[in-house]
């Protein structure tokens, strides 16, 4: 019989910078739900990718001195690096700059073109850059950019429009009578049609000859096909419409669901249906508008640094207790304060504390009394019965929570059986059956019990934390068809060769931790806050002639004096664990101090007698009050682990104390 598919996207993100916890969020979302869907047995197809044009990386390439290819060639090879750390399971990756993505989307404007509903007039309005969007003065906020609060600039120019206005009625109907479910949440459906319908739609402008990075009009040289034309195109694109690159157009079109930000809702519910509709092409089933990640005070921005960083997150955490995070913190559908002590708190108290207790006490009780396996000869109880209806009715409770994207719920329901059997725990205490041989049948039904919601819970979080699952599922010694998912629906008399357990989630100190991102976060400010991570939205104001973010010019960048030194001493700071106290030569006569976070991956004696590369000019800091002046060069990066590692930048001995770097 064939399977059944499910096409499932993620927003293309721009490569304009290192991507942050927020497009995390997004692509961790969409991930659960195809494994979810897989695991269910669909055949998937999950799809995300990079919108590489426009004007906006046309300038960072610019000030960066590099080609736009070049570019965001480097920056999509850190994306891609990150989906690969945060177990990302797409199975497509789609580039806008991909040829095979060029030619079908100038064939699609083309096909619009020649179907009468792309044609030539002349654009005078304002225009905001950063945000590629043409604005009418009334929709201008302050006389500024209404999505980003920027300066917006005059801009007349002959244009290619969309009749987008063309297509309102058919989008109510749409909307209202043939797919009421098509816009998630509905308060989004309202906003849509409140705001941008009811008050009338314009024609869209859908080309730009102001710049020279994106897919050119085939008909007509100078014109640029507008980004966004180009970017919501991907969704079909990438399965093979408009090219011979891939052929599962037909399989797999129309999508099931486009995970979007609230943000970009309304390009996906009104400009991309009515591209389908002028293409004569099936529309998606759902476009599930999501909530956005904000921290404390309103925004992420860049002066919050590493912290909001999922490379460094992960690091400390694990991908897992991250992915976990997200999904169980926020209602998919609303906005959500991130703070690290949020994250601590949830990984102690719902990792460490209910899931890794239930399993790791669980798993030494069975082992301490029954070696391995669980002997047949069980006294199953009344009482027990609440508690075995409570597990095999979960799987029904969680697919009802998963089929409306509330992964929260489905969460919940799974860590409510949990905390049931971690008081079953309490209430049967088994470790005083266990001192009487009478009481072997019950001990033996006890901790089968017990071994049966592991598994079926583990089943269940097999798509939020898919590593940790492999590991219980290793731990429980279960055979593949009792880790699947028919298998989450009852307790089926499973056979367990119980093996050695491994703590799964460590309890964080949260004092010492948030200490220590602090004082990362401190580090950063004092070394003149380094952009580690896109700006999310909203975005903050910039003063007109600055460079655009993540950018800096050669000018800030002789700022940084970078000389050579030699570690003379190098000592542990006192009550630090983390911290390292150098004594360098810096050539001068006098020497310096400089304290470093290193001491996790050196020992002082890795140090001493080596030449290293220091910010000569910082500011000194005192961190554990040790006066720090300068600070010492360090690759950061992740082990396939997931565990952070730190090289130090050493240099040649034969490089005098002193010499400048440039
Ligand atoms: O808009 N919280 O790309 P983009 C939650 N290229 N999600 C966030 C977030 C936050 N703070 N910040 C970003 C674009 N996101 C276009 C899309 S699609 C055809 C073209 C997520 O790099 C969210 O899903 O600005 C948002 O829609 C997406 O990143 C935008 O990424």
């Amino acid at each position: 019989m064939k399977k059944k598919t499910f096409y499932i996207t993620t927003p293309i993100y721009y490569p304009s910078d290192k991507l942050h916890i927020g497009h995390s969020y997004c692509t961790v979302a969409a991930d659960v739900m195809a494994r979810y869907k897989r695991m269910q047995g669909f055949d998937v197809m999950f799809l995300t990718g990079t919108d590489e044009h426009g004007q906006k990386i046309e300038d960072k390439a610019k000030a960066a001195g590099v080609t736009p290819q070049q570019y965001v060639d480097n920056i999509v090879a850190g994306i891609k690096d990150l989906w690969k750390l945060m177990n990302i399971s797409n199975d497509r990756f789609i580039r806008t700059t991909d040829d095979y993505h060029q030619q079908s989307v100038q064939k699609i404007f083309k096909e619009l073109y020649d179907r009468g509903d792309i044609y030539k007039g002349s654009y005078k309005g304002k225009y905001c850059t950063p945000c590629e969007s043409f604005w009418t003065e009334s929709q201008l906020i302050d006389g500024k950019c209404p999505d980003c609060g920027r300066e917006v600039a005059e801009t007349e120019e002959e244009a290619y429009f969309f009749r987008l206005s063309k297509y309102a009625d058919r989008l109510m109907h749409y909307y209202y009578e043939e797919n009421p479910h098509f816009i998630e949440p509905q308060s989004r459906l309202n906003e849509m049609v409140n705001n941008f319908i009811r008050p009338g739609l314009e024609d869209l402008c859908v080309s730009r000859t102001t710049f020279t990075w994106g897919v050119p009009v085939t008909f007509d040289p100078g014109h640029i096909v507008y980004v966004w034309v180009d970017a919501l195109s991907n969704y079909i694109t990438a399965l093979g419409y408009g090219n011979s690159r891939y052929h599962d157009f037909e399989k797999y079109w129309p999508a099931d669901v486009h995970f979007v930000g609230k943000e970009i809702t309304r390009f996906h519910t009104i400009v991309w249906p009515a591209m389908l509709m002028a293409l004569d092409l099936p529309l998606p089933k759902r476009v599930f508008g999501h909530g956005w990640l904000l921290l404390e005070g309103g925004k992420m921005s860049k002066s919050k640094g590493n912290v909001v960083d999922p490379v460094v997150l992960c690091g400390r955490y694990g991908v897992d207790s991250l992915r976990y995070f997200l999904l169980r913190e926020f209602p998919f559908g609303s906005d959500g304060v991130f703070s690290n002590e949020a994250l601590i708190n949830r990984i102690n108290s719902d990792l460490a504390n209910d899931l890794g207790n239930l399993v790791s006490r669980t798993l030494s009780m069975a082992k301490k009394y029954f070696g391995q396996a669980i002997p047949q000869d069980r006294d199953f109880i009344s009482p027990d019965d609440q508690l075995i209806h409570m597990a095999e009715e979960l799987r029904g409770r969680y697919e009802e929570a998963m089929e409306r994207y509330a992964f929260q719920d489905a969460l919940v329901e799974v860590f409510k059986v949990v905390a049931r059997a971690n008081k079953y725990i309490d209430e049967t205490a088994p470790w005083a059956l266990g001192k009487d041989p009478a009481q072997a049948g019950r001990l033996a039904a006890v901790l089968y019990n017990l071994l049966e919601i592991i598994r079926i819970s583990a089943i269940l979080l097999t798509p939020f934390i898919p590593d940790s699952v492999e590991k219980i599922m290793r731990q429980l010694g279960v055979d593949e068809s009792a880790a699947k998912y028919e298998s989450a629906l009852y307790f089926a008399n499973t056979e367990y060769c119980v093996n050695k357990t491994e703590n799964l989630f460590p309890r964080i100190d949260m004092k010492k931790e948030l200490e220590l991102l602090e004082q990362k976060q401190a580090e950063q400010e004092a070394a003149g806050a380094q952009p580690a991570a896109k700006q999310a939205k909203p975005k903050a104001e910039q003063p007109k002639d600055a460079a655009p973010e993540g950018i800096i010019t050669i000018d800030d960048f002789k700022k940084v004096k970078l000389i050579v030194a030699k570690v003379t001493a190098c000592e542990p700071v006192p009550k630090s664990d983390k911290l390292l106290r150098l004594s360098l030569d810096d050539g001068t006569g006098t020497g310096r101090q400089v304290v470093s976070g290193i001491h996790q991956w050196y020992q002082p004696e890795d140090l001493v007698g080596k030449k290293v590369v220091v910010v000569a000019n910082l500011r000194p800091a005192k961190l554990r009050g040790v006066m720090s002046e300068g600070m010492i060069l360090a690759a950061d990066s992740v082990k396939p682990d997931g565990a952070e590692d730190v090289r130090v930048v050493f240099m040649d001995d034969s490089i005098p104390c002193g010499s400048s770097i440039h």
